[in-house]
């Protein structure tokens, strides 16, 4: 059977909840299969977080990782495309660490490239009506660093593809003047982006880069 690690975060920062971790929670309810879907809400620290997903992927041997967190400030849900081997935490993790210029992982590539079906993703939930948008950066902080570590073990795993989607706030929590979505929407996204995922097994040929 098809296993499916799908994973949120903590609320971290300022924010006292996280969309990411509440629309996990809200896919996990409704899942009605047929694949089997584990879920998890990862704590927003560098070593915690990549440690969790890693042994979540070796008790569950998913062949499908989608990793998600909040993007404040965003207006879409946006499928990333690169990981890259960089920490550089402009504000300090849920314990207090604060890493820069670091690897995510010594002596690991520079990069890794999503094998979600990126494009794909995103023309499902936009003919699904949520505002999605490839992005081409998943900053240097905790979500970048889960991505890099989701793509070096499927680097070692084949069949298993894996891949980064971060979310705008959730209309019902977002700070004030912030853009959102309702939470429904968001969790929505991520059952999209599940079920194209095993749906496509390559990316559409669809125009989709930014000038800058
Ligand atoms: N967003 C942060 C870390 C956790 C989250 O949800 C990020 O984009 O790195």
């Amino acid at each position: 059977m098809t296993t499916v690690l799908l994973t949120g975060f903590e609320p971290f920062a300022d924010d006292a909840t996280n969309p990411s971790g509440d629309a996990v929670r809200v896919v996990a309810r409704a899942w009605s299969g047929p694949e089997r879907l584990v879920t998890a809400v990862l704590p927003v620290t560098f070593e915690g977080a990549a440690a969790t997903l890693r042994a979540l992927i070796a008790e569950h041997a998913p062949q499908l990782v989608i990793a998600t967190g909040l993007a404040g400030g965003r207006a879409a849900v946006t499928p990333e495309r690169v990981a890259i081997n960089l920490i550089d935490a402009r504000i300090p993790d849920n314990v207090g660490r604060q890493p820069g210029d670091e690897p995510s992982l010594a002596g690991g590539p520079a990069a890794y490239f999503t094998t979600l079906p990126a494009k794909a993703i995103v023309r499902d939930a936009a003919a699904a009506g949520i505002p999605a948008a490839l992005s081409t950066t998943a900053g240097t902080f905790v979500c970048n660093h889960v991505f890099y570590h989701a793509l070096d073990a499927a680097a070692a795993r084949p069949g298993m593809r894996a891949g980064f989607i971060h979310v705008p706030y959730a209309r019902e929590s977002a700070p004030t003047g912030a853009p959102a979505l309702p939470l429904g929407d968001i969790a929505r996204a991520l059952e999209i982006a599940v079920r194209t995922s095993i749906d496509t097994a390559d990316d559409i040929d669809a125009a989709g880069g930014t000038l800058h």
